[in-house]
């Protein structure tokens, strides 16, 4: 026996992960749903492209092996050499994948075009990469910040640091301050970098972007109003040692709670800002 014990049930598993679609979130076999309208739109679009994609592969190779089956070799089959060219089957086999390419485009343009339209954004803020670390900047609302991987993270990756990461929480997938923005309100990021080329993607809007030095790279989402949470997403460019070690933390907030946070990150920022009081004596 070749077959490896447990296989089939590896396989029974696979397509039952296929078949449910709650359990792709637990498996990540399949696209993260996400919590936008663009990151739902890219989803279904993908989804409407697989089943286009099985429903051909069922038919070219179906067709092939049932053409292997009932014409082979040892049941007295003679190739036919008449019938080498045939312009009827050409315009078929052309026309069929050329409509089937119309109706994938059509949906797949119109959200494109809706990705790139960052009109009518409502908050603008600056994301910049750095090794190995984000900046966050909220583009005139005099707050600005950096974003760096959680310290017990950063101590239990240390080698021979001697510590669990299975204790550790959200391991390497923490920082220290998130990025914190309102839901249902149309966010722009500005993303670029200063030093390599980094990406910022957060996988539950649908964004990912690469931040490069030099080039302001444009992307928007809008986090739906009832999805309040704290979304996790990681730099997507190798950008050198520390890579892995970057992640982004996106924290979903009302906007009433959006408000009191601008309000207290601008005030602590404005005090860092002003000089030092003169000591006595
Ligand atoms: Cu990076």
């Amino acid at each position: 026996m070749l077959r490896k014990p447990g296989s089939l049930s590896a396989v029974a598993a696979f397509v039952a992960a296929l078949a449910a679609p709650a359990a792709h979130a637990e498996w990540g076999l399949n696209m993260t749903r996400g919590v936008t309208q663009i990151s739902r739109d890219v989803y279904s679009l993908h989804m409407t492209i697989f089943w286009w994609c099985v429903a051909i592969a069922v038919f070219v190779f179906g067709w092939m092996v049932v053409s292997l089956v009932k014409f082979r070799k040892s049941k007295g089959a003679i190739p036919d050499t008449a019938m080498v060219h045939s312009t009827k089957a050409e315009i078929i086999w052309t026309v069929i994948p050329v409509v089937i390419l119309v109706i994938l485009a059509v949906p797949s343009a119109r959200t494109l075009i809706q990705i790139d339209d960052s009109s009518k954004t409502q908050l603008s803020i600056k994301v910049t990469g750095f090794q190995w670390k984000w900046q966050y900047d909220y583009l005139d609302k005099g707050v600005s910040y950096f974003s760096t991987l959680k310290r017990d993270s950063d101590a239990a990756r240390q080698m021979n640091s001697g510590i669990d990461v299975n204790g550790v929480d959200n391991y390497l997938l923490d920082v220290d301050n998130p990025l914190v923005v309102p839901v249902g309100t149309k966010v722009r990021v500005l993303i670029t970098a200063q030093d390599v080329i980094h990406a910022w993607w957060v996988p539950a809007f649908a964004v990912k972007k690469d931040a490069i030095p030099g080039f302001v790279n444009e992307a928007w989402f809008e986090v739906d109003a009832d999805k309040t949470g704290t979304y996790r997403g990681q730099c997507t460019e190798l950008c050198g040692r520390d890579h892995g070690f970057m992640p982004i933390v996106v924290k979903a907030v009302s906007k009433e709670d959006f408000e009191a946070w601008l309000k207290a990150k601008q005030d602590e920022q404005k005090q860092a800002s002003l000089p030092a009081p003169a000591t006595a004596g």
